[in-house]
């Protein structure tokens, strides 16, 4: 017995398009879900997407056997600019395994200990600025965050400082990469209009493009002409072989792919990061518990790459964080072969179905009827491992996860560690209250604290 998947109302030709906030899409996604259901199948131009909103449906999607990722939506949109990089590759395409086994050594953990001192290096930037900065003025965390997860990024990776923290303007790579990845978002919320009507944007999106491009390549030339003792992600990138076909990464494939690292990787970390200290300006217990643990475990010494896995609780606050807010919201994929979702519902070969784990991540069947509230303790590690099976999905799923997770997590471990260490902190304005900016990922929108410093500088 089969069910049809429940559609909203609808209009001709263009479907449900006028019933998706263009500016925020994930709440238009969350509304619509309360309104319909678990799970419900939308008409856009070109295309239907079908959205689950529960746990039991999610572990579905998560079944690799029966769906697959599909770069849909924005992530579409951005190969125009990097092509068949790791993030928006279809699986089938080759540059994927063969960058994805050339790179995951050089993401497994003893690569990623060797990026400790370069991330310490930039987040001393932050601290620093911070510290002179003064508590009498408000700090938008975000834009700060974000200073700090690109300029991580690109000093880890290849070496490349942009320098953030220290410059007036931003580096044109960053602004090129800012408006490309918001254009890519814009293009799917458009009416489809001739193209002539959004040449400007167009020539604009072509031209942001050719930026990130030429900077990419002018790095890869650089390391190519002279000799680097580096062992950066670049490195790897040059150096490996692919042990499955013995080829090596082309330059384009290492352009697209030194990119996308700056993509992918920059806007989740500084979203985590961002809200998290939304979380623990919220929650004064779980701040204190957490400035408490800093204290005994790090001190007031210099923080090394032995304290990183001694914070269970740090660990806790960040996977807590990456339920309720995920950066990531939803993950796209597509049925290998017709198929029932629910036992009941029929979903056709190649039709997009989006995994909502901003809802699934508080489905009160795994997470009980607080499932809504900020706490921690439920993903200390005895909590943790014993929640069911996809329950937890904020990197995503199988051969096609995060590949960056490591990496982000030393980060966000050792810049929670050093701004506690050093800093009390207070919202700029006490009533504010979380509003969420929807770019390629979601951030906090409008968040200011102030960072008090506690004793001198570590
Ligand atoms: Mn990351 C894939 C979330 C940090 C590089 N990342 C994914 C996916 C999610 C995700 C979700 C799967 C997307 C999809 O199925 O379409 N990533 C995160 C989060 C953080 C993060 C929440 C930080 C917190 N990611 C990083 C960092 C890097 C990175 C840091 C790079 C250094 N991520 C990637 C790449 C992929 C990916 C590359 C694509 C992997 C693949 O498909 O092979």
């Amino acid at each position: 017995e089969t069910v049809p998947i429940p559609e909203p109302p609808g209009l001709p030709l263009i479907g449900h398009i006028t019933s998706i906030d263009q500016t925020y899409p994930l709440g238009s996604f969350m509304d619509l879900a309360e309104k319909h259901g678990d799970i419900y199948r939308l008409r856009l131009p070109g295309r239907t997407v079908v959205v689950c909103s529960n746990h039991a449906l999610v572990d579905e999607l998560c079944n690799e056997k029966r769906f697959k990722k599909v770069p849909a939506g924005a992530l579409k949109e951005i190969r125009d600019g990097v092509h068949d990089g790791l993030f928006t590759a279809y699986l089938e395409e080759p540059n994927w395994g063969i960058a994805h086994r050339v790179l995951m050594p050089a993401f497994g953990p003893i690569s990623i200990r060797g990026m400790f001192d370069e991330m310490h290096d930039i987040a001393t930037q932050l601290t620093m600025k911070w510290a002179r900065y003064g508590s009498s003025n408000p700090i938008l965390a975000t834009d700060d965050f974000t200073r700090l997860t690109l300029d991580t990024l690109a000093l880890c990776a290849m070496g490349f400082r942009f320098n953030s923290f220290y410059t007036q303007d931003l580096h044109p790579f960053i602004d090129a990469m800012g408006d490309f990845l918001t254009e890519s978002g814009a293009k799917t919320q458009r009416p489809p209009l001739p193209a002539w009507f959004y040449r400007n944007q167009e020539e604009k999106f072509r031209s942001d493009i050719a930026t990130l491009r030429k900077t990419a390549e002018e790095v890869l030339e650089e390391r190519k002409s002279g000799e680097s003792a580096r062992k950066d992600l670049l490195a790897a990138m040059l150096k490996g072989v692919d042990p499955k076909s013995g080829v090596s990464m082309t330059d384009q494939s290492i352009i697209d792919n030194l990119i996308t690292f700056l993509i992918a990787g920059h806007e989740t970390t500084s979203g985590l990061l961002s809200f998290t200290f939304y979380e623990l300006l919220k929650n004064p217990t779980v701040y204190r518990k957490a400035q408490e643990e800093v204290d005994r475990v790090v001190g007031k010494g210099p923080i090394k790459v032995e304290h990183m896995s001694k914070l269970p609780y740090i660990s806790a606050i960040l996977r807590e964080t990456l339920r309720l807010d995920s950066p990531i919201p939803m993950i796209s994929v597509q049925a290998i072969e017709d198929t029932l979702l629910g036992g009941k519902y029929p979903v056709h070969t190649g039709e997009p179905c989006v995994m909502m784990i901003k809802k699934s991540h508080t489905d009160p069947l795994v997470y009980g009827e607080d499932s809504l509230e900020y706490k921690p303790e439920r993903m200390m590690d005895e909590n943790f491992e014993k929640l069911p099976k996809n329950a937890w999905k904020p990197f995503g799923n199988g051969v096609r996860g995060c590949i960056g997770r490591p990496f982000a997590w030393q980060e966000a471990v050792l810049v929670m560690v050093m701004l506690l260490q050093n800093f009390n902190f207070v919202l700029d304005d006490p009533n504010y209250s979380l509003r969420h900016k929807q770019t390629l990922t979601i951030k906090p929108n409008g968040f200011y604290m102030r960072a008090i410093l506690r004793d001198g500088l570590t």
